[in-house]
C-alpha cells in the first residue's frame, strides 16, 4: 500500500529534496512551509502524488488547523520528517538578537513539538508509523558563535531519544539524521546574506540536500523490525563542527 510522509520545510534544501527523492521512491508526500508559491510550483512538479499544507510552524493553531483540514485519503500519515529548521546569526551569546533567539527555539523546537503531538497522536491509535528528525552535527557538539542554535540541535538529540522510549510501546519508530555542512538556503538565512553561500562553502565540497535525503529515504524503506536511530553525514572535507579541510 501506498505510504503517506509529512515533510516540514519542504520548500527548500533538504526538505525539498527529501520530498522529490520520497515520491520518486513510492510514498505520497504533504509538503509544508510558509512559502506558498514554493508549494504550489511544487504540487505543479509532483502532481497528484502531493498535497500542500501552508502554515508557520511556531503557531500551534496554524499547525492544528492545517492538519485538521486534510481530505480524508491525505489524513492517514505514515512517516513524519521534522525538517523545518534554521539558525539565525552568527556572533557569540552577548551580540546576540533576541528575536533570533526565539525564533530558532520557536521553530526548531517548540514547532518540531506542536506538530509531532498531533501527527503522533494518530500513530499510536493505529500503533504504527515513523519519526525521523533533522538534527545536525550541532546537535553533537556546541561550538563558538552558535550557542542557541546549538542548544536547539542539542534539544532535538533530547526529544528523539525521549520520544523513542515514549511511543516504544506503540510501534513507533523515532531516529534521526544529523547533518554536517549542506549548500541550502540554511546560510542565506543565518547570515542573512544572499551572498552567504558562496563565503561558506568556499575552498571545499559541502553536502548536497539530496545527500541527507538518501539518507532519509534509506531509514524510511527499512523493513519494519528495522529502526535506524541517527545517522550522522559529514563532508568529507569536514572532521567534526569546526574543522574544515580548506584548499584556498
Ligand atoms: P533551508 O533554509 O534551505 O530550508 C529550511 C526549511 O524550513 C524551509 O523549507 C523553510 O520554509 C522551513 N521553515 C523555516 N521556518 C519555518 C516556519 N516558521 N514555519 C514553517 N517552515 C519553516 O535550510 P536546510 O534545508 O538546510 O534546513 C533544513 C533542516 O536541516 C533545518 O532543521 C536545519 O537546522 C537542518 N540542518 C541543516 C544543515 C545545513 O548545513 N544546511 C546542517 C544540519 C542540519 P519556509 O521558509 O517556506 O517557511
Ligand atoms: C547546520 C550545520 O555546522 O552550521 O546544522 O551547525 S552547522
Amino acid at each position: 500500500m501506498t505510504k503517506t510522509a509529512l515533510v516540514t520545510g519542504a520548500t527548500s534544501g533538504i526538505g525539498l529534496a527529501t520530498a522529490k527523492l520520497l515520491v520518486k521512491n513510492g510514498f505520497k508526500v504533504i509538503i509544508t512551509g510558509r512559502r506558498k508559491d514554493r508549494l504550489e510550483q511544487l504540487v505543479d512538479e509532483l502532481g497528484d502524488n502531493a498535497y500542500p499544507l501552508n502554515f508557520d510552524i511556531r503557531d500551534n493553531k496554524q499547525v492544528q488547523k492545517a492538519i485538521n483540514s486534510l481530505p480524508e485519503t491525505w489524513q492517514t500519515i505514515d512517516l513524519l520528517i521534522n525538517n523545518a529548521g534554521l539558525a539565525a546569526g552568527l556572533e557569540p551569546l552577548h551580540k546576540n538578537l533576541i528575536d533570533d533567539w526565539e525564533q530558532m527555539i520557536d521553530t526548531n523546537i517548540k514547532g518540531l513539538l506542536y506538530i509531532t503531538k498531533i501527527i503522533s497522536q494518530q500513530m499510536v491509535k493505529r500503533q504504527s508509523g515513523q519519526i525521523i528528525n533533522v538534527s545536525s552535527i550541532a546537535g553533537k557538539e556546541a561550538y563558538g558563535k552558535g550557542a542557541v542554535y546549538c542548544a536547539t540541535k542539542h534539544a532535538v538529540e533530547a526529544l528523539t531519544k525521549a520520544m523513542r522510549i515514549d511511543f516504544n510501546p506503540y510501534n513507533i519508530k523515532v531516529g534521526s539524521v544529523s547533518p554536517g555542512a549542506v549548500e541550502t538556503e540554511f546560510s542565506i538565512v543565518r547570515l542573512k546574506d544572499l551572498k552567504a553561500n558562496q563565503k561558506v562553502y568556499a575552498g571545499y565540497q559541502p553536502l548536497a540536500a539530496k545527500d541527507i535525503a538518501d539518507a532519509v529515504v534509506y531509514m524510511a524503506t527499512r523493513p519494519a523490525h528495522v529502526n535506524i536511530a541517527d545517522i550522522l553525514i559529514l563532508p568529507t572535507a569536514q572532521a567534526n563542527a569546526t574543522v574544515f579541510n580548506k584548499k584556498n
